[in-house]
């Protein structure tokens, strides 16, 4: 999603702003005139710099792409200069929430050098790249094409390993024209950095968690020394299913998974496999998890909406296709949003329905990867989706609302704090509401007839775990290859070959087929050509378990926590809406204490969610050796 990382998306108005500093000692008065101004110019420019991009990403063409560069590199500068402007101040004693304000534009800086001609290179390459993904096709030997989000289908159902591997490598292919553009791209960016005094860009990114740069990536160390053990346990079992299915396909020497043999393009998320890899003890085999995608296909099409397939690229069907897959998503995000109003959260705004992008237009090419938007930074939330009726958009659906209820919540602050407590608490918040999507929430809104017993516990841990344990090495391995692209330690000659020797160390997985520095498989990911940085979604999947519990806690449920729902609680509604207004007004520690008791990055709500899993999966992977 476009949160406006203060930074970001800014824009315009630069010299209408700026002032000259004057020689005179500062007073509290000046830096408080300072930050009104510096607040409204960063309000103007991320609203501008929201619109222009809004365009890029949902009418993909070389003007789009060309405005959207603009308003970013004059945002750039404007941040650039109020950074500037502001250590006249650093040695002032400021109020506490002026100091933080001061500190969160320093540590926000963009990434972008002072000199006017390499910023405009930089911010025509980044959204060069974010237009390239965009358009990303495969197009098979017949002609027939796929767009992201039909590889992302092909990908979870198909269950033929040829078939996997050939559209695995014709999405990856994708990445190859990038390689160039990334290169010039990562040291524009770290002339930016080093100019704002870090070592590097990682390292930048890194600063912004109240805390030093070393000691968050320590802090998320230790939080991965605490669920690698589960996370094996899972890679071993999993891979042994594999094996049983695929025979040869999938049994590698080195005990390697292959990549295409996941459900996902990227294996990073592994729920689409549940059938391969579901418990055969007929014990436990007896209880499936609710097949969403059913469930929700016939409720959807009980509303009058017949479901169709499209499996052709876009621009196939009628208009009549069209307007039912468009009813049809709506639904989709209907559900999500009155979860939130049972918690007693405000119904979206009508221009949320009107302005959204619900599915993937048939007469362009668009950015499907699903995100949320605050255009205005006050009530123009919108969602940008390609959504069709399955349970990956499900679940998507709900992390989109949170992004956008977060938003709303934090909206009456001074723009510098309209952002996440961090950014891993934005990714979180829809996620950890999509946890209370158990059966028993099935049942109450008619998704499911019955409630499974205990027994069923461990089928539908391991689906869960499937999606939420498996992420948590990608998200390492993405970005521990950027910040040591950022650094230097991979050269650009490496990029390649660097990528598959960190996902490999950290999730155990390889190519279906051997890579060369020919091809760029990073580039097929797309938070890598939109440079989002991916940390933010490992913190998150360990936060949500932090929120849901406190969450759980706060509604009165008592019993195990993987079968807590707080549907329809408003004392758990109400605990998440003081944490949402809070934004980033003070150090995400605080924000998380209150919230959860704890002020850290803490994995045991999330051990203690699948205890009864680890514990399943010892025992078998200890049965088969
Ligand atoms: O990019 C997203 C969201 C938008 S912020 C759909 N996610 C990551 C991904 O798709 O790779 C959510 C999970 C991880
Ligand atoms: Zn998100």
């Amino acid at each position: 999603m476009r949160i406006p990382s203060v930074l970001l998306a800014c824009s315009l108005v630069v010299s209408a702003v700026a002032q000259k500093p004057s020689t005179a000692p500062p007073t509290v008065a000046e830096a408080k005139a300072f930050l009104d101004r510096a607040n409204a110019a960063l309000l103007k420019a991320a609203t501008d710099g929201s619109h222009a991009e809004w365009l890029a990403e949902t009418y993909i063409n070389e003007d789009s792409e060309a405005t959207t560069a603009l308003l970013n590199e004059q945002g750039s500068k404007l941040s650039l200069d109020l950074i500037e402007e502001s250590h006249r101040f650093d040695k002032v004693t400021l109020p506490t929430e002026m100091r933080r304000q001061m500190m969160l534009l320093q540590v926000g800086a963009p990434a972008a050098p002072h000199d006017p001609k390499l910023l405009a290179e930089e911010t025509r390459l980044a959204a060069s790249l974010t237009g390239a993904y965009g358009k990303g096709k495969y197009c098979d030997a017949s002609g027939k094409c796929m767009g992201v989000d039909d590889v992302d289908t092909f990908m979870a159902k198909t269950r033929d390993a040829n078939e996997l591997t050939k559209v695995w490598v014709g999405w990856h292919s994708v990445g190859a024209p990038m390689r160039k553009d990334y290169e010039r791209f990562i040291e524009l960016q770290n002339i930016g950095a080093k100019e704002q005094g870090y070592k590097d860009t990682g390292d930048l990114w890194r600063a912004g968690y109240d805390m030093t740069p070393a000691q968050f990536s320590a802090e998320v160390n230790r939080a991965w020394a605490q669920l690698e053990p589960l996370y094996r346990e899972l890679h071993t079992y999993v891979r042994h299913r594999l094996i049983a299915k695929y025979g040869a396909a999938a049994d590698r020497k080195d005990g390697m998974i292959p990549a295409q043999l996941l459900g996902n393009t990227w294996a990073q998320e592994w729920g689409n496999i549940y059938d391969v890899v579901a418990p055969t003890d007929p014990k436990l085999a007896q209880f499936k998890p609710v097949n969403l995608e059913a469930a929700l296909s016939r409720q959807i099409a009980e509303k009058d909406h017949r479901i169709f397939k499209i499996t052709d690229s876009p621009g196939a069907g009628s208009d009549e296709l069209q307007k039912q897959k468009l009813a049809a998503a709506e639904d989709m995000v209907k559900y999500g949003e009155s979860f939130f109003t049972s918690l007693g959260f405000q119904p979206l705004p009508k221009t949320f329905w009107e302005r959204s992008q619900f599915v993937h237009p048939r007469d362009r090419d668009v950015v499907c990867h699903a995100s949320a938007w605050d255009v205005d930074q006050v009530e123009d939330l919108r969602v940008k989706m390609c959504i069709e009726v399955n349970d990956d958009y499900f679940t998507t659906v709900h992390h989109e609302l949170g992004h956008n209820f977060y938003q709303r919540a934090y909206n009456q602050q001074p723009m510098i704090f309209r952002s996440g407590a961090n950014d891993g608490f934005h990714e979180a918040i829809g996620d950890a509401i999509a946890l209370s999507i158990t059966p028993s929430y099935l049942k109450k809104i008619g998704l499911t007839d019955s409630e499974p017993p205990a027994e069923a516990d461990i089928p539908l841990q391991l689906r869960t775990a499937l999606d939420k344990i498996a992420f948590l090495p990608f998200a390492l391995a993405l970005d521990t290859w950027r910040w040591q692209v950022f650094s230097g330690e991979i050269k650009p000659a490496d990029y390649n070959k660097a990528w598959w020797q960190l996902r490999e160390k950290y999730q155990g997985v390889a190519p279906p087929v051997e890579r060369s520095e020919a091809d760029f498989d990073p580039g097929a990911k797309m938070h890598v050509p939109s440079n989002v940085p991916y940390v933010r979604y490992f913190l998150a999947r360990i936060y949500q378990f932090q929120f849901y519990k406190a969450m759980c806690d706060a509604s009165g449920y008592k019993g195990p926590l993987n079968r807590c729902s707080f549907y329809g609680s408003k004392a758990a509604g109400d605990k998440l809406n003081t944490m949402l207004m809070a934004g980033q007004s003070q150090p995400w520690q605080q924000t998380l204490k209150t919230m959860t008791g704890s002020d850290h990055l803490d994995a045991g709500p999330m051990m203690e969610y699948f205890a009864p899993l680890y514990n399943w999966l010892k025992q078998q992977n200890a049965a088969a050796k």
